[in-house]
């Protein structure tokens, strides 16, 4: 059995507890993390240390960590198929992220476009955590020694700069990491904001209407696509230049399993109203079940606990490994 599970390419992903997931993080991320458990062995994990970087009132933030932990358990990660843990919990990944930040370049890390982007949102907070973050990013992965790394489309220039570190760390030290490859969707690896189609989906964006929740009842998220900012034809066709309409068709593709010529069909002469409202209709179904799965397991706080508590002792015997052989390369003492 065990030695089956050591045969499966190594999955790795995390997901930040800065409030309830997006549909963005659902059909970016999460969608591929639960279809994965079935093939690879799978480590999923909430990376509250990350969330750091931006300013959190801590009361929210633990409330978050938990809400996060059980609402990757309530979109179908079982904690039987996969590793499932809580990021601070396992004390390897700082330790880690110190070490390779020591390789870690300034000029590679300043080229960082979320940096950027950050920067410019939290002026009067830019702090050293946010510039070395693809660092800790990188050592959560590395760690792991994981194959494949599914994440969306924002994260592919952190995945490229952790494949050039581990190969600059391996050049000089010795063969110690995998180089890991990210792992995109086909559809939805960028879900755009329902109010401005050319900035993506953010959980973290202050206006609600621009994002859908995957805790919104039945209503909300009708109300906000009936809102959806689109263009002034009247035609569903996905074309360049109808960025709202692309990412509504987008969007009902990945949600019916439909292809977007099948979409465009299906919706030929209709007008842009009753699209949206199919829209809504087909994201409203399939979140109906995980939220009702998460209303159900956040009133379960001790069972959620003892599962980080098992998730956090495993991750910690596999990190390890990784952690010494990097320590003992670069020449310190291990004790
Ligand atoms: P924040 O708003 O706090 O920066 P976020 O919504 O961008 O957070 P993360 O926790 O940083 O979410 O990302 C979790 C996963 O979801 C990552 O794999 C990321 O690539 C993916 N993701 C985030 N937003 C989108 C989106 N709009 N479309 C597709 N994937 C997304
Ligand atoms: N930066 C990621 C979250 C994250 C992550 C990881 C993703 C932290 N560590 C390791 C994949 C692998 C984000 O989604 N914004």
């Amino acid at each position: 059995m065990e030695e089956q599970k050591q045969a499966k390419q190594r999955i790795l992903s995390g997901i930040q507890p800065t409030g309830v997931f997006t549909l963005g993080n659902y059909m970016g991320a999460i969608v591929n993390w639960e279809q994965m458990q079935e093939d690879y062995d799978c480590a999923y994990f909430i990376a509250d240390l990350h969330s750091l970087t931006v300013r959190q009132e801590p009361a929210e933030l633990r409330k978050h960590t938990i809400e996060a932990f059980a609402l990757l358990l309530a979109c179908g990660i079982d904690p039987e198929k996969s590793l499932v843990f809580v990021q601070s919990h396992v004390h390897t990944h700082a330790e880690m992220g110190w070490v390779l930040c020591c390789s870690a370049l300034m000029g590679e890390l300043g080229r960082m476009t979320q940096f950027k982007d950050k920067s410019a949102k939290h002026a009067d907070n830019i702090n050293a955590g946010l510039f070395t973050y693809p660092v800790l990013m990188a050592g959560d992965i590395l760690l792991y020694q994981a194959d494949y790394v599914p994440v969306g489309q924002d994260q592919r220039q952190h995945l490229e700069f952790t494949r050039d570190l581990a190969e600059r760390f391996n050049h000089f030290y010795g063969n110690v990491f995998k180089i890991p490859d990210g792992y995109y969707p086909k559809a939805g690896a960028k879900v755009m904001s329902l109010q401005d189609p050319t900035s993506k989906m953010s959980k973290s964006d202050p206006n609600p209407n621009s994002f859908i929740s995957i805790l919104d009842d039945r209503p909300v998220i009708l109300n906000k696509f009936k809102r959806a900012v689109t263009d002034s034809e009247a035609e569903i066709v996905y074309r360049e230049g109808k960025d709202g309409i692309n990412n509504l068709i987008t969007i009902y593709s990945v949600m019916t399993g439909k292809s977007i010529p099948e979409v465009e069909k299906e919706f030929e002469g209709q007008g842009y109203g009753t699209f949206k409202m199919a829209v809504g209709e087909s994201v409203a179904d399939r979140l109906q079940p995980i939220r009702d799965e998460f209303n159900r397991l956040v009133g379960e706080k001790k069972y959620l606990e003892e599962l980080m508590a098992v998730g956090a002792d495993r991750a910690y015997r596999i990190s390890r490994r990784t952690l010494e052989k990097a320590k003992k390369k670069v020449g310190l003492l291990l004790p």
